[in-house]
């Protein structure tokens, strides 16, 4: 009896999604996995594609999900160098806001949480995507008056977005020190309460799986080393796996975006800088917010295993190395413990680096290229993870239809040329 349905467990596959029952997961444990259910195929590549992704993170594998799901293409693939995820996507602290201070940045990180919000239906897969606001504090009476005028910005394209004060600040995260006397005394802040996190790995899985329900071939382990082209036109990518004959490709590649391009013969004003993070050993929940310091550039939550995540700002010099110095984490942990005063008392579990991708004006670039079938989406410097779905969906609409719609259409390149800049410096504690 039990072995039966278990066994219909397993089997029940509707329509494109697939579930799993409780039984095969007990059931695979016992088995070493034998009869384990992959999420998706591991597939090699085909001659030719109507279209590549370059980049399995979780921008690249949006992607491809909505180029399969709302453009009926399925004859793509994700390349991907290493592991799904294993870029910025799980190296981030999973910040998920969408105030910010301009037009064109709230159209699109209020799209991408629009469909934060449905995402784990769309995808039948449990992003643990937590609404649990997100408080940006202030340190000084400006920062509070530049937060007000935020506020007002924010709200004037409909984002929640609300000015805290210190005695608010106190009930709503009681483990705060309130103390004046600190080096960076909380004096304020403001709160978008539809901000939360989600699991990181979860979006890049959930995308996966989906796109290739659809038939995406997603292949990993493959580095694309060049990019082929005929006069204007893109004609394909050479990679370690071969030759893949395509006329559109998607670049999606963070921290690495200038080396694709430059083998294009193209520059991007792109600079890569290391972005560090830590978590502490896991403890009884205290945070059920997430805190993000401009004046420090110190961001905190607490993760759903208990851990304490912390991150810091980037460090001030170019790498492609996945770490950084010494010094910008231990300047972060010294306030985030004068604000935190029992972080002291926990040992640090894992610290690591990301290689964000920033530019000028601290905006994305989500645009075509002078060559033909050629499309970059990057630039998302240390705040792209909020923007997944979002940025998905538009660059596969860019893709598709080889126009950007009226979302994207302000990120193009040319507006390093024209000077049309989004200056998004202030959005983030995190200078980029
Ligand atoms: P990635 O996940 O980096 O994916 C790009 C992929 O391209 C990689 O997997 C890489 O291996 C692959 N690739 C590169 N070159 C090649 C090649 N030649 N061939 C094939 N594949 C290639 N954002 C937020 O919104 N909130 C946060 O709280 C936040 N915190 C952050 C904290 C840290 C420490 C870091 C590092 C970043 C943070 N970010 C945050 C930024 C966020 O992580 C990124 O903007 C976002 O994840 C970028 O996603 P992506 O899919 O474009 O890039
Ligand atoms: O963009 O919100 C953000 C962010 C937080 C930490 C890193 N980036």
């Amino acid at each position: 009896m039990a072995g039966a349905s278990i066994d219909r467990g397993i089997k029940a596959v509707t329509g494109k999604q697939k579930r799993y029952s409780v039984f095969s997961l007990a059931k695979n444990a016992s088995s070493y996995h034998q009869n384990w259910q992959q999420a998706w195929r591991h597939a090699e590549p085909k001659p030719e594609y109507d279209a590549v992704i370059i980049g399995g993170g979780g921008h690249g594998l949006a992607t491809a999900y909505y180029l399969a799901s709302v453009h009926n293409m399925t004859n793509i693939a994700v390349i991907e160098k290493g592991w799904l995820g294993g870029g910025n996507t799980g190296r981030n602290t999973t910040i998920i806001r969408s105030n910010y201070l301009w037009d064109e940045s709230a159209a699109i990180y209020e799209h991408a949480l629009k469909l934060w919000e449905g995402l784990a239906q769309d995808l039948n897969f449990n992003i643990m995507f937590s609404q649990r606001g997100v408080l940006t504090i202030a340190h000084s009476e400006h920062e509070l008056k530049e937060m007000s005028r935020r506020v007002h910005a924010i709200r004037l394209n409909g984002i929640d977005s609300e000015v805290l004060g210190p005695d608010e600040i106190a009930k709503f995260v009681p483990c705060i020190n309130m103390d004046q006397s600190i080096r960076y005394p909380v004096m304020g802040g403001f709160l978008q309460q539809r901000g939360g996190t989600a699991r990181h790995d979860a979006v890049a899985w959930g995308y996966a799986r989906a796109a290739d329900d659809m038939g995406v071939d997603i292949i990993q382990n493959c580095e694309v080393t060049g990019l082929k082209r005929s006069g204007r036109r893109i004609t394909g990518i050479q990679t370690t796996k071969g030759f893949i004959k395509t006329r559109k490709v998607g670049c999606v590649v963070a921290g690495h975006s200038s080396l694709l391009a430059e083998m294009a013969g193209i520059h991007l004003p792109i600079a890569s800088r290391p972005l560090q993070a830590l978590v502490s050993e896991p403890i009884k929940p205290v945070l059920d917010t997430v805190i993000m310091s401009n004046a420090v550039h110190m961001y905190i939550s607490q993760s759903d295993k208990g851990e304490m995540v912390l991150g810091a700002g980037v460090d001030k010099y170019n790498s492609y190395a996945q770490r950084g110095s010494f010094p910008v984490p231990e300047h972060m942990i010294a306030a985030a413990v004068e604000l935190f005063p029992f972080l002291s008392r926990l040992r640090m579990l894992r610290h690591w680096g990301g290689i964000v991708d920033t530019c000028p004006d601290a905006s994305p670039i989500i645009s075509k290229t002078d060559i033909d079938g050629l499309y970059f989406n990057c630039g998302w410097g240390t705040g792209g993870f909020k923007a997944t779905p979002g940025s998905g969906h538009v660059f596969a609409d860019l893709i598709a239809q080889d126009r950007p719609n009226a979302i994207a259409a302000p990120y193009a390149l040319s507006r390093f040329e024209t000077g049309l800049l989004i200056d998004e410096h202030g959005a983030a504690g995190v200078a980029h």
